[in-house]
Formats: C-alpha cells, structure tokens, sequence
C-alpha cells in the first residue's frame, strides 16, 4: 500500500490514507508519515481501529510518552492512553475528562520547558453534533504577522502553568477531576516560553501562544497583554482554521509546537455521548531536555 496526502486546509494539514496504523507499519512508511507530520503540522487518519494498546505501541513510535496528569481518567492497561469525553458510570461518576472549558485556542503541555509534543486524539465515540476540534497555525501565523508586530513579539517572554488553567477548570465544575495532590501540584511547575521560537525540527518560526499567561517579561503588562491577544486574532482568523467534524475511527495527530487547537462548545453535545482516547508524545529529534519526564510519568501514573 502506498500513503496518499490531500489538504485539510491551504496552509497546514493533511489528511493521510493507505495506512492501518493497528497493523504492521514498516519503518520506511513509518518514516513518510513523521516527514509529514514536520511539513503540514496535522495528520488525520480515517477509518482506525485503534484499541488502546494499538494507540499506546503508535505513540511510543512517536516518541517518549507523557502520561496525562488529570490521572484518574487514563486507562488502567495503558496509562499513557487517556479517556476524553462525556461518559459517565451508572452513578453519575466521570469516567473520561469532560472539559467544560474546553473552547480555547492553546497547544498542549504548556508546563514543560520542552514543548516539541505531539498529541494523539482518536474518536471511539462521537456525538450526533458537536464536539469538533478548531486547528490552526502558529507558523503560518508567524509567516504572515507584519513585520512590526513580529519585532515585538520577539521581545515577549510569558510564564506558563498548567494550574493556572486547570485550577479554573475545577472551579467551573469540581466533578470534572480529582484535584492535584500537592505532589502532582509540584511536579508541575511554570515554565518560561518565548513567544517566538524557532522549531528544532524544521526550522520554522513559530508564535507559541497562551492565554493565561501569569507574568510577561520583555515588554510592560499594558503592552504585553494586549499584543497576545492581538496575535490570537491574527493566528486563528478566518481562512487559517480547519475544524474537524469527527467520525468514529478518525485519528489525529498534531505537533504542538506548530499548530493551536480549541475543542468547541459543549451544548450541542451534552445529551449524546462523546469519548476520545488521548496520547501524548515528546517526539524526536529534539536538541532540548526532557525536563524531568521519568519522574513526572512516574507520579502520574494511575495507581
Ligand atoms: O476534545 C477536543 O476536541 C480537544 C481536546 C484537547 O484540547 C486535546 O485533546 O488536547
Ligand atoms: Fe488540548
């Protein structure tokens, strides 16, 4: 079989076939789908039929697992596959994380100094309505940002924390995970991101953007904050999305120091059912450390 590529949208995505990932991916095959994966930032693959242990062999080809920290929903035979949803025991007890705050453009793993990631979702179920997933750009975003507006965003420097967003997530809706233990709390600290980098791999710039940014640095707080939202509107503006309607089977994987996503709004879906299994992987190659990964999986890693 030979992989075939056809755009998800003008400036980045790709919507892969001739490949079941379940099976026997050989090396040089495997090799076409990381080379573009660098090149159009979004991989989606139809038609999977990826059971968990599937998903976890798939990201560990990858790259180095990074166990989710919400640790509760990841599967007990594969902690490095996680449960996203709306799905509920016969009690009423969560048994996926249903972010009801999902609807934000960010990149994932914001609180590792390294964020050369790629995250993995794969649709078990989908709902009638709702639940796509936004993309978009962050080189693009780069690529087309004045150049005035690029000076000055090469001066900001933002501090990141994964609580600063997940605490909010709580308050909105306590029953949504289990809080940290200060252990977990501690294991996750802020982390300083310049807002322009330039990816390890391919070499392109990006805007590596965050909406909850605790402190600037770089430029003052009354200039800073305006400039990170005036890059948001640029990155996500009309004609640089794609949204993802999924279907059961449809898998997607993206490189988070490329690309911005955003689930969308909940309402359509909250009567119907919804589960993704997510995965999460530092991949290679990659000049930066790790920053303290074996530990980090280690305390996550469900009991
Ligand atoms: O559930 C979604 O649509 C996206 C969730 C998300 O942000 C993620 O998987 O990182
Ligand atoms: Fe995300």
């Amino acid at each position: 079989m030979a992989l075939s590529f056809r755009p998800l949208n003008p400036h980045f995505g790709v919507d892969v076939s001739g490949v079941d990932l379940a099976g026997e991916v050989p090396d040089a095959m495997f090799a076409e789908i990381v080379a573009a994966y660098y090149r159009h930032s979004v991989l989606l693959f139809r038609g999977q039929n990826l059971v968990p242990a599937a998903q976890a062999r798939l990201t560990r080809r990858f790259g180095k697992p990074k166990i989710e920290t919400r640790k509760q929903f990841n599967l007990r035979e594969h902690p490095e596959v996680s449960a996203l949803g709306n799905i509920v025991d016969a009690d009423g007890r969560p048994l996926a994380f249903f972010n009801r705050l999902g609807e934000s453009w960010h990149t994932d793993g914001v609180a590792a100094c390294h964020v050369d990631a790629a995250t993995l979702l794969y649709a078990v179920q989908v709902p009638r309505r709702g639940g796509d997933t936004m993309f978009a750009s962050a080189a693009a975003a780069y690529e087309t940002l004045p150049t005035a507006l690029r000076a000055q965003a090469a001066k900001l420097r933002m501090r990141c924390s994964f609580h600063a967003h997940n605490d909010k997530i709580r308050e909105a809706d306590p029953a949504s995970h289990v809080a940290l233990t200060p252990e977990e709390r501690a294991a996750l600290p802020d982390v300083w991101h310049d807002v322009v980098q330039v990816h390890p791999v391919t070499g392109r710039t990006v805007l590596y953007l965050y909406d909850s940014a605790l402190e600037y640095d770089g430029l003052p707080e009354r200039t800073a904050a305006p400039l990170m939202a005036q890059l948001f509107t640029h990155a996500t503006r009309e004609g640089f999305t794609y949204r993802h309607r999924w279907s059961r089977g449809d898998l997607m994987v993206w490189d988070n120091h490329t690309t911005l996503h955003s689930a969308t709004a909940v309402g359509p879906y909250e009567k119907d059912r919804r589960l993704m299994h997510r995965s999460f992987a530092y991949t290679w190659p990659t000049a930066r450390p790790l920053d303290n990964i074996d530990e980090r999986n280690a305390i996550f890693r469900r009991a």
